[in-house]
């Protein structure tokens, strides 16, 4: 019987330690950089930008400020990169970082999105 209880602690103990282990591994794997978005206007835009960065597959988590012209994002670098994260971005219309926007989804944005000449 008491071995028994032993072995449960055992298997119990190697559970959290490896629980804690893959938590650990997860959290080195997440990387946060800053995106340039220069040509950001106005709410809309930042809200165009946030969806797309967000729909990029290994983002965990975005924040675009609109003042700075910046989005903070925070992405698994196993899935994804710096380049696929710029690449959603030019493909909506904006550029990001030193690359430029895609210029037939920079024609469709309203008027107010695009930069003022
Ligand atoms: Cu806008």
């Amino acid at each position: 019987m008491k071995s028994r209880i032993f072995a449960l602690l055992v298997i119990g103990a190697t559970a959290i330690g490896l629980a804690g282990w893959v938590g650990c591994s997860s959290e080195s794997e997440a990387t946060t950089v800053e995106v340039k978005l220069s040509s950001m206007q106005c709410a809309m835009c930042s809200n165009t930008i946030e969806k797309a960065l967000k729909e990029v597959d290994g983002v965990q988590s975005v924040e675009v400020d609109l003042e700075a012209k910046t989005a903070k994002v925070t992405f698994d670098d196993e899935v994804t990169s710096v380049s696929a994260l710029e690449q959603a971005v030019t493909k909506t219309g904006y550029a990001a970082n030193d690359k430029k926007a895609d210029a037939d989804a920079y024609a469709k944005l309203p008027s107010c999105c695009q930069v003022p000449e």
